[in-house]
């Protein structure tokens, strides 16, 4: 059994949010149509509580982009994104929505940030996804949605740590930057994961 999972496809990553990655709207067409091809869809979303570190407004005298140590643990820091509640956070109203069978929020604690839907960024805690996943028996995770080289690209490491098959659908995501992404895609491959484009996804 597979399953497509849907990551963090909220308005602060598309054209106009507060984080947004370059052309990121260019996937929702390619997710709708993917999304009929699948008998179980889930959805992550990045849920951030106002005071989160991972933000540089949090952050006297930092700038966004630069690399703190939080808790032991290097944390790019984000421009305010994906607050809870908030319009940012919520999923774009050009993304299907109706087959999403259930939603795994991340990112809620303060002191940790969580790029993952499967886990926070030091496997700490895990959001379920996982069980959740085993329990409806799927044994293959398809990978799509924003950012290819942070949410997208960890949830497959973690994905292939579970004892997935990872399929990453390359034509259905975006990067943040580009140099990182070739860096993810090798990391990917190495690890055991597909790369593949939408159109060899059969029914
Ligand atoms: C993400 C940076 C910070 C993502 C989330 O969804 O890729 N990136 N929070
Ligand atoms: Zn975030």
């Amino acid at each position: 059994m597979r399953a497509l999972l849907l990551i963090d496809i909220q308005n602060d990553f598309l054209p106009g949010g507060s984080l947004a990655v370059p052309e990121g709207d260019a996937i929702l067409p390619v997710v709708n149509a993917l999304q009929e091809k699948f008998e179980l869809v889930v959805a992550t979303q990045d849920w951030h509580p106002p005071q989160h570190k991972s933000f540089a407004s949090n952050h006297t005298g930092m700038n966004v982009f630069e690399v703190i140590d939080l808790n032991g643990m290097p944390q790019v820091l984000w421009p305010e994104h994906c607050v809870q509640g908030t319009m940012g956070a919520a999923f774009s109203d050009e993304l299907k929505q109706n087959r999403i069978e259930a939603i795994f929020r991340k990112g809620t604690d303060l002191e940790i940030d969580s790029y993952s839907g499967f886990y926070d960024n030091g496997h700490l805690k895990s959001t379920a996804m996982a069980d959740y996943l085993r329990g409806k028996g799927v044994t293959e995770v398809y990978l799509c949605g924003l950012a290819a080289d942070y949410c997208v690209y960890f949830s497959a490491k973690d994905a292939l740590d579970e004892g997935f098959k990872v399929y990453f659908i390359e034509d259905a995501t975006r990067a943040i930057d580009q140099e990182n992404y070739k860096q993810a895609k090798t990391d990917l491959l190495q690890r055991g994961a597909h790369i593949i484009h939408s159109q060899s996804i059969t029914l």
